[in-house]
C-alpha cells in the first residue's frame, strides 16, 4: 500500500487541479502495482483510502484544518475535518501498519529558521516514524541545506533514485549530497527492509528529481520565492499559514507554471513509490 497526504489537495493547490491530481496519483500508483491510501479526517474520524467523492470533498470544502501531529488530537475529538500533513499522514500511515508514502515535498527548516524556529513537524517525525517518504526535495521555499543538516541529526537517511544530490522540487537536483545513490526500486526496498529489521526507529527519505523536462531553472525559481517570502515577512504571516500562503503566490508569480511542474513531480513519486511498495512488499 501507499500513504497519499491530504494537505497537498486542500491547502497545497488550487481547485479543481487539486482534485484531479489526486486522482491522477491514486491511478498512477494502482498502474505502478500497488493499493493507494488517501488518508485525511473527516468528522472526526481518520479515514485511511478515501473514494472519489470524499477527495473532491477535500479539494472543495472551506475551512478544512491542516493537521499537523500536534493537532491531530484537537481535531478527532472536535470531530472535525482535518487535511493531513506529512507529520500526521506518516502518523495515520503507521497506525495503519503503511510503509510507503509518496508526496511533493517535506515541509523543512525555514529559510531565515535563526530567527523564527520555523521547523517543520515532518523533520520530527522522520526522525521518529518508520514510514518511508517518497519526495522530490523539501519545497523550495525552505533552507535546503539547514533541513538535511536537520535530517542528520534526527537519524533519517537520505535516499536518492538515480540522481547524485538532493532533489531541488522545481528545478533540477541540488549540489545537497544525500547518503545514498540508487538506481533499482528493488535497492531501495532492501535498505528499508535493514532499517526495520535492525530495529531502528525512525523513517527513510527518499528524493525522487523532478523529470527534466518539467523542470523550471533554479535562478528563476529561487528568485520568486525570495519575493514570496519578502511578502509573507511584510504581511506578517508565519506558523502554519506560511507554507500555504508561499505555494500559492508561486503558484500567481508563475502564471501557473509551478502548478503545473508540482503535478508531474507528485506523478513521477507516486511511479517510484508504488514500485518500491512493490519490491518491499515481495521482500517480507
Ligand atoms: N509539499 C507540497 N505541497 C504541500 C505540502 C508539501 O508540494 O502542500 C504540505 C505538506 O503537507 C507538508 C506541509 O507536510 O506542507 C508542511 O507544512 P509546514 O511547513 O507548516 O510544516
Ligand atoms: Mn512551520
Amino acid at each position: 500500500m501507499v500513504a497519499l497526504e491530504t494537505t497537498i489537495i486542500s491547502h497545497g493547490m488550487p481547485y479543481p487541479k487539486n482534485v484531479e491530481t489526486a486522482r491522477l496519483v491514486e491511478k498512477t500508483v494502482r498502474e505502478n502495482g500497488a493499493i493507494p491510501a488517501t488518508i485525511g479526517i473527516i468528522d472526526g474520524e481518520i479515514v485511511i483510502g478515501m473514494d472519489d467523492d470524499e477527495i473532491e470533498e477535500f479539494g472543495k470544502r472551506k475551512g478544512i484544518e491542516k493537521v499537523s501531529k500536534r493537532d491531530l488530537p484537537i481535531v478527532v475529538a472536535r470531530k472535525a475535518w482535518g487535511a493531513t500533513t506529512v507529520s500526521a499522514t506518516m502518523l495515520c500511515a503507521a497506525m495503519a501498519g503503511i510503509k510507503i508514502f509518496v508526496t511533493g515535498g517535506i515541509g523543512g527548516v525555514h529559510r531565515g529558521a535563526e530567527k523564527t524556529f520555523d521547523i517543520s513537524r515532518d523533520l520530527k517525525e522522520l526522525g521518529e516514524v518508520p514510514v518511508t517518504v517518497i519526495c522530490s526535495g523539501a519545497k523550495a521555499i525552505l533552507d535546503i541545506k539547514k533541513t538535511l543538516e536537520y535530517l542528520e541529526t534526527e537519524g533519517v537517511s537520505v535516499l536518492s533514485y538515480k540522481a547524485k544530490t538532493f532533489a531541488n522540487f522545481y528545478s533540477l537536483s541540488s549540489n545537497d549530497p544525500v547518503d545514498a545513490v540508487f538506481e533499482t526500486p528493488k535497492e531501495a526496498a532492501e535498505i528499508i527492509k535493514a532499517k526495520h529489521d535492525l530495529g531502528l526507529s525512525g523513517g527513510i527519505l527518499i528524493s525522487n528529481p523532478v523529470p527534466e523536462e518539467f523542470a523550471l531553472p533554479h535562478s528563476y525559481i529561487d528568485k520568486v520565492v525570495d519575493e514570496a517570502v519578502a511578502k509573507a515577512e511584510e504581511l506578517g504571516i508565519s506558523g502554519k499559514e506560511s507554507t500555504p500562503f508561499l505555494l500559492k503566490e508561486i503558484v500567481e508569480k508563475t502564471g501557473g507554471e509551478s502548478l503545473e511542474t508540482n503535478i508531474k513531480l507528485v506523478i513521477n513519486n507516486a511511479k517510484l513509490g508504488a514500485k518500491i511498495a512493490s519490491e518491499l512488499s515481495n521482500l517480507d
